[in-house]
């Protein structure tokens, strides 16, 4: 039997076979949970739905985060369909391109805006909607998050100022739904090529970097994240809130 036999979650983040929340999604299968999956957008449904329906999934749904009348119908759907919610997986992050390169000194009103509200805000607003379908249950959440919230990593900019605001919320999140049984985690993931990776100037540099420096000599993959995630959303975890792990091959443990 596996780990997660009879237990309910949903992802939000997928975006194509690479994305990390796709590699979490296919571990939390093969561990038996029954899983939902949310998309951004029209374009993205196509892309989505057959990778669900090769795991059995039954409910795709569109969600653009930033859109409250959006996460609602997802949650109402949740709780029509299922009654209960055991795992959340928030597998995203945004910011407008312009503002990945040059200096954050030239971070605009409605760049920073953007990236807070896609990339750290959502993690509340689902949350919220998630607890009462997570009460008794027990629940955990988890987000995805990178070095660049406590270090500053060229072209990262307001996306490092929107992930110190995510872990931040992890931590105060915590606090409020542990009462409940609810547990909430941030995984921090090294760099990994996928599209939130693309066309990102300098990214090959930062991989042969981490490769050289890092304890274990190599870059991790999508897999290795994964196999975190499941860890965190299943009871093998059940002592552990609030906190960031770090899935980045020792990389942050290094100095010079
Ligand atoms: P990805 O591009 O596959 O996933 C990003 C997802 O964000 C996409 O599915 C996209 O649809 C979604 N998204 C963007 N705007 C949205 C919106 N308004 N509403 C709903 N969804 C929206 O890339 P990924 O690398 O799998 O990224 C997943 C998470 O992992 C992100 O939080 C990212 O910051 C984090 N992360 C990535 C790396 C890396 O190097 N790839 C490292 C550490 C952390
Ligand atoms: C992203 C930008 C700059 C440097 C970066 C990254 N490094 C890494 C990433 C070093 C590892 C990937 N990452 C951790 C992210 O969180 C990416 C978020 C992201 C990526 C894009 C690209 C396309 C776009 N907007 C984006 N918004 C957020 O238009």
């Amino acid at each position: 039997m596996g780990l997660l036999e009879g237990k309910k979650g949903i992802i939000f983040g997928v975006a194509n076979e690479r994305s990390i929340a796709w590699a979490i999604a296919q571990a939390l299968n093969k561990e038996g949970m029954e899983l939902a999956f949310s998309y951004a957008g029209e374009a993205l449904e196509s892309r989505v739905r057959p990778l669900a329906e090769s795991i059995g999934a039954k409910l795709v749904l569109p969600c653009d985060v930033t859109d409250d009348a959006q996460i609602d119908a997802v949650f109402d759907t949740l709780s029509k369909e299922w009654g209960g919610l055991d795992a959340l997986v928030h597998s995203l992050a945004f910011a407008k391109k312009e503002e990945l390169k040059g200096e954050f000194v030239n971070t605009s009103r409605e760049g920073f805006k953007v990236a807070l509200d896609v990339s750290a805000y959502s993690l509340v607003a689902l949350a919220r909607r998630a607890m009462p379908l997570m009460e008794g249950r027990p629940g955990s959440i988890i987000t995805l998050s990178y070095y660049g919230s406590e270090k500053v990593i060229q072209n990262y900019n307001v996306m490092g100022v929107a992930k110190a605001a995510l872990e931040a919320s992890v931590r105060y999140l915590a606090a409020d739904l542990g009462a409940k049984n609810i547990r909430v985690n941030t995984i921090s993931a090294g760099p990994i090529k996928t599209l939130a990776a693309m066309g990102i100037t300098g990214f090959k540099s930062i991989l042969d970097q981490v490769e050289a420096k890092a304890p274990l000599k190599r870059n991790v993959t999508q897999e290795d994240v994964a196999k975190t995630a499941l860890y965190l959303l299943s009871d093998l975890s059940s002592g552990v809130t609030g906190e960031i792990i770090y899935v980045d091959a020792g990389f942050n443990i290094i100095g010079f």
